[in-house]
């Protein structure tokens, strides 16, 4: 039995100060330090993280991501040396993108065989060392990339990463740990601390009284958001200032959250056409690029942006077009605001009914296009939308993977409750794990993951299957399977309307021969069912849906336009 510390224990003491609570990882050689660390753990009956494995390094991140999103708590993911740091990037960038804090560790070796009483194997100085360092590899995509070149470093180094990671603008952060630090020998703190949550900012009370006195004044107020939803508490704090003063409340398509109630009469959908030209202040909660192209300015409104980190260092270009900026604490920020806020009654009431009308013709003309689409084969996905608002249960949580139909499904599909909507940033392939990282951290909810063919092979489709089978993670894949690209044909055709591919019909970049997603599903003894007749269509919903409640996850293959 191992009878002293060493770099891997320090690891994980670590993550157990940060409240760390589960480790992702795609197994490497040089995290035996840390194995032996969690055999010890369990051995002992210590509380502390649990180490997940996982088949695929991105699925690694995505569901440490997911489960951020779904928790709020940081997570940490241990990735195997360059190669892995290569795979996990993808899922790294979304996080970086999306603002999610999260600690990623990958190995290194830096003895190559040289250190007379430790072999590391021959693999590390062939095929696995990075030339400069693995930090390169990642410092684009993530807050901050360092080395913790010391088993005497290394515990302060992984706290201050997780500390980072959690200060505003929250992302990744990413630390590369060599094998040898991870066995050389460590002694603990005698006294450690935990580690305090980070501390909440506040916007300056004269920026609330600026904005209150400006929104007393406004006859045409919008609030336009983007991600206000991201914690329940924003979403709440929207909803009361809005319901105080009669905001109307404009998602940037594409919204990143569910951000406000779809059936709430305050909700306008995601035009902000029929306000543009009016509106004499814009509260932008949360946006990156509010407007489009970006420095499109309403041409009559003070712009304020409510914020923790507008600018953005994950995007090459912004331009908010702001007036003011109110960078504290969101949701603190829209209660004061409330607070501060006096309402001109006569003004407030007016509003509130002329919004609410607009709000029944918007949901008047969603229910006739429901309709409408009930009978068409194949399958219309504003009725796969219908379908899924007929069966699933309130509080399902959805992830949007989809391209072409994003837009239909903003429009279609009905939530009512803060986070039952997540989105994937970065580049496909991130729905599945994302989806397994929200079961983890809200296992009483059920998960749907709405995707695209085309983006489900994207996915580390047998990994996250896997994962869901041996974590009891169950969710279930909607695919929007048309068989294609669509959105590669849909921007070839904008670029050569006139084109030799539009004139004899050949496009390449386009079509799918897909697999047979049903036989996918049942490769880990899950449910799998394909759709092509609509009136059969919330019967297998009902089957998938029940297939989770039996712990199985469901691939139900949907065969649309
Ligand atoms: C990792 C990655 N590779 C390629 C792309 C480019 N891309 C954007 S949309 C798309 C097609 C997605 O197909 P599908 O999910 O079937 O949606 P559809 O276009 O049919 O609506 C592709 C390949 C991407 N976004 N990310
Ligand atoms: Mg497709």
């Amino acid at each position: 039995m191992k009878n002293q510390f060493d770099g891997g224990t320090a690891l994980v003491e670590a993550f157990r100060k940060l409240g760390v609570e589960y480790i992702l990882s795609s197994p490497g050689t040089e995290w035996a330090p840390v194995w032996e660390a969690m055999a010890d753990q369990i051995h002992r009956k210590k509380s502390g993280p649990k180490l997940l494995d996982v088949w695929h390094e991105t699925l690694a991140v995505d569901i440490a991501a997911g489960y951020t999103l779904a928790t709020g708590k940081m997570q940490a993911v241990l990735l195997h040396a360059g190669a892995g740091l290569l795979q996990g990037a993808m899922g790294m960038h979304g996080a970086f993108v999306a603002g999610v804090p999260m600690v990623v560790i990958s190995g290194e070796s830096m003895t190559y065989g040289e250190q007379p009483e430790f072999d590391p194997g021959a693999q590390w100085m062939n095929n696995l060392s990075i030339v400069g360092g693995t930090s390169n590899l990642v410092d684009s995509i993530v807050k901050y990339s360092s080395v913790a070149g010391s088993v005497y470093t290394l515990y302060e180094s992984v706290i201050r990463a997780g500390e980072l990671a959690q200060r505003q603008p929250t992302g990744p952060v990413y630390l590369s740990v060599s094998t040898e630090t991870l066995m050389a020998a460590w002694t603990p703190l005698t006294n450690p601390r935990t580690v305090p949550p980070a501390p909440r900012m506040l916007t300056a009370p004269e920026d609330i009284e600026k904005l209150a006195a400006q929104l007393y004044k406004a006859k045409r107020p919008v609030v336009l958001t983007e991600g206000a939803g991201q914690e329940v508490e924003t979403y709440e704090a929207l909803v009361a200032l809005c319901e105080k003063l009669a905001l109307p409340v404009v998602e940037k398509p594409g919204a990143l959250f569910a951000n406000f109630p779809k059936d709430h009469p305050l909700y306008q959908g995601t035009d902000i056409k029929p306000f543009w030209n009016d509106m004499d202040l814009a509260i932008v909660v949360r946006a990156r690029a509010p407007w489009y192209p970006p420095s499109n300015r309403p041409p009559k409104a003070m712009v304020a942006m409510v914020d923790e980190a507008p600018h953005n260092s994950a995007m090459v270009y912004q331009s908010h077009q702001a007036d003011m900026y109110l960078e504290g604490n969101t949701a603190q920020t829209l209660r004061d605001l409330a607070n501060a806020a006096t309402v001109d009654k006569t003004a407030v009431d007016v509003r509130r009914k002329e919004l609410a009308a607009a709000h029944d013709t918007m949901v008047e003309k969603r229910n006739a296009a429901q309709a409408a689409a009930r009978k068409k084969t194949p399958i219309d996905p504003v009725w796969l939308c219908a379908s899924l608002n007929a069966v699933m249960p309130k509080d399902t949580i959805y992830i949007d993977e989809v391209t072409t139909h994003t837009a239909t499904l903003r429009q279609h599909l009905v939530w009512n409750e803060p986070q039952c909507l997540f989105t994937r940033q970065g580049g496909l392939g991130q729905g599945l794990g994302l989806s397994l990282g929200l079961k983890l951290g809200k296992p009483e909810r059920p998960v749907v993951t709405l995707i695209g063919d085309g983006a489900f092979l994207y996915n580390p489709v047998l990994g996250s299957l896997g994962a869901a089978r041996d974590y009891k993670l169950p969710t279930m894949a909607v695919v929007f399977n048309n068989k294609k690209y669509a959105a590669m044909q849909g921007m070839h055709q904008k670029m050569y309307p006139d084109g030799i591919a539009a004139e004899i019909d050949l496009y390449h970049g386009t079509h799918i021969h897909p697999p047979d997603f049903v036989k996918v599903a049942e490769c880990v003894g899950g449910y799998g069912e394909q759709v092509t007749d609509p009136e059969k269509l919330q019967d297998a919903l009902k089957r998938g849906l029940e297939a989770n409640r039996s712990g199985k996850p469901a691939i139900i293959d949907v065969i649309v336009t």
